[in-house]
């Protein structure tokens, strides 16, 4: 099942994420908060219509207050805003960052199945290459403990450690097996090592990390292994390796230039999997190149067994607009599980470089483990219907960068954080809530 971030009422663009196209493409264009939280809406309810249950995160608190009080601003709420607004803007598009939507950078998530002690193992990413999103740790470790059982879930704290030790959560992370509740194989995907470090190049995810959240999640070497990310790809765009490969139960995709020593990598993968009927696709670039293969956020799409066994695309729309694309989607039709494509537009989302799979978290459970989960967090109509309410009735619909100043926007997001508080019955769990 996935858990989707809710987008929250502060959603806009600040090109505040360097090596990220869309990000800096966009930046200081108007958003529109209600259509971006309604867009994220509709594409939980394709997953739950399809019968999968979907779990929702609440936003984090927007303007981080306690982020620019720890950078010396003082005073009340509108006082910090404003002195922040005259004296380091970047640091108040930081506060205001609605990222925590991306739940793919949320954290590492690794089965029960998989794991020596039995336990299903959560790690809260650090996300330390961007300050917007390095603030969102804190709260992600919290959500996830109101969320997720100590009975079966084993919530870990961030990785702490910082240089080379960056990580940034399911994003670099990928699992191939049999069947959702086989054993399986974990692929750690990173970008950089120790030598790395004083490249041009921003790389987020570090060996490192990768390394310590296996052993955090007790995984036994036969049951994981390490990818590098090609520094191609990553100098192309492809700032997390979910923009380059994607792989669901026995379904691996990756495009020829998205790892180092691809071919030999791959070998090793494949043996290491030990599944005699693996679907190894390999986009080449004759088919899709790479370039057109990262604009268009292809792999960036949610696979999803059905209960037939067929398997669902969930694909930005953006996808239809490369003819390489749709020929390469006509010819995995035929020849794997594949057979159900669906678009979803999420442009709001997009326009930040947060495809489909960027906004979910993917988790793994049995039935006893799923019945642990916290209830409220899960979708049902009559949430669906007091989500779509709030939005409409709260979210604004246009944020342009100067509106970050506008001291009403603390209060009118605040208000929304509160209603979701009461919507989730969580009690009091934001710092303006005390
Ligand atoms: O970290 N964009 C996010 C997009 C995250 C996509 N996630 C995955 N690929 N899984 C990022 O770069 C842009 C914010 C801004 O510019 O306002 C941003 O943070």
């Amino acid at each position: 099942m996935n858990f989707d971030g809710l987008i929250g009422p502060t959603h806009n663009y600040s090109g505040l994420s360097d090596g990220n196209i869309a990000s800096l493409k966009n930046s200081r264009k108007p958003s529109n908060p209600k259509k971006a939280a309604l867009q994220g809406l509709e594409k939980m309810k394709i997953l739950f219509d399809l019968g999968f249950p979907q779990g929702v995160f609440l936003p984090h608190e927007r303007p981080h207050l306690g982020y620019l009080r720890s950078k010396g601003f003082k005073g009340d709420d509108k006082t910090i805003v404003s002195s922040a607004a005259k004296e380091s803007r970047l640091l108040l598009n930081q506060a205001y960052s609605a990222s925590s939507m991306w739940a793919a950078n949320a954290a590492t998530f690794s089965p029960s199945m998989d794991s020596n002690d039995c336990f299903a193992h959560i790690t809260p990413a650090n996300l330390i290459s961007m300050n917007h999103r390095s603030i969102e740790a804190e709260f992600t470790y919290k959500q996830m403990n109101i969320i997720f059982d100590e009975s079966n879930f084993k919530v870990h704290k961030v990785i702490n450690e910082k240089e080379y030790f960056g990580d940034e959560g399911a994003a670099n992370h990928l699992r191939i097996s049999k069947t959702h509740l086989e054993k399986g194989l974990q692929i750690f995907v990173y970008g950089n090592e120790k030598s790395q470090k004083n490249s041009n190049q921003i790389v987020r995810q570090s060996k490192a990390a990768s390394e310590m959240v296996a052993n955090l999640h007790q995984l036994d070497k036969e049951n994981f292994m390490l990818l590098k990310q090609s520094m191609k790809a990553i100098s192309m765009g492809s700032f997390h390796n979910d923009i380059v490969s994607l792989a669901t139960e026995n379904v691996f995709i990756y495009h020829q230039d998205a790892f180092e020593n691809s071919h030999e990598e791959i070998k090793k993968l494949k043996s290491k999997s030990g599944l005699s009927n693996l679907y190894l696709l390999e986009i080449t670039n004759k088919e899709i190149p790479l370039e057109i293969l990262i604009k268009s956020y292809l792999l960036n799409s949610q696979l999803v067994t059905k209960k037939d066994g067929d398997m669902v695309l969930i694909m930005p729309s953006e996808v239809n607009d490369y003819k390489e694309c749709t020929n390469w989607l006509y010819k995995i039709k035929d020849q794997t599980p594949i057979k159900d494509l669906r678009y979803v537009d999420i442009k709001q989302s997009m326009m930040n470089g947060g495809g489909p799979a960027c906004l979910r978290f993917k988790i793994v459970v049995n039935e006893n483990e799923f019945n642990s989960i916290n209830k409220n967090f899960l979708l049902n109509k009559k949430l669906i219907m007091q989500l779509e309410n709030l939005i409409k009735d709260s979210y604004r619909e246009s944020i342009e960068i100067n509106d970050l100043e506008d001291p009403y926007l603390i209060n009118e997001s605040f208000e929304v954080l509160d209603k979701l508080t009461q919507i989730f019955k969580t009690g009091s769990i934001y710092s303006f809530q005390k």
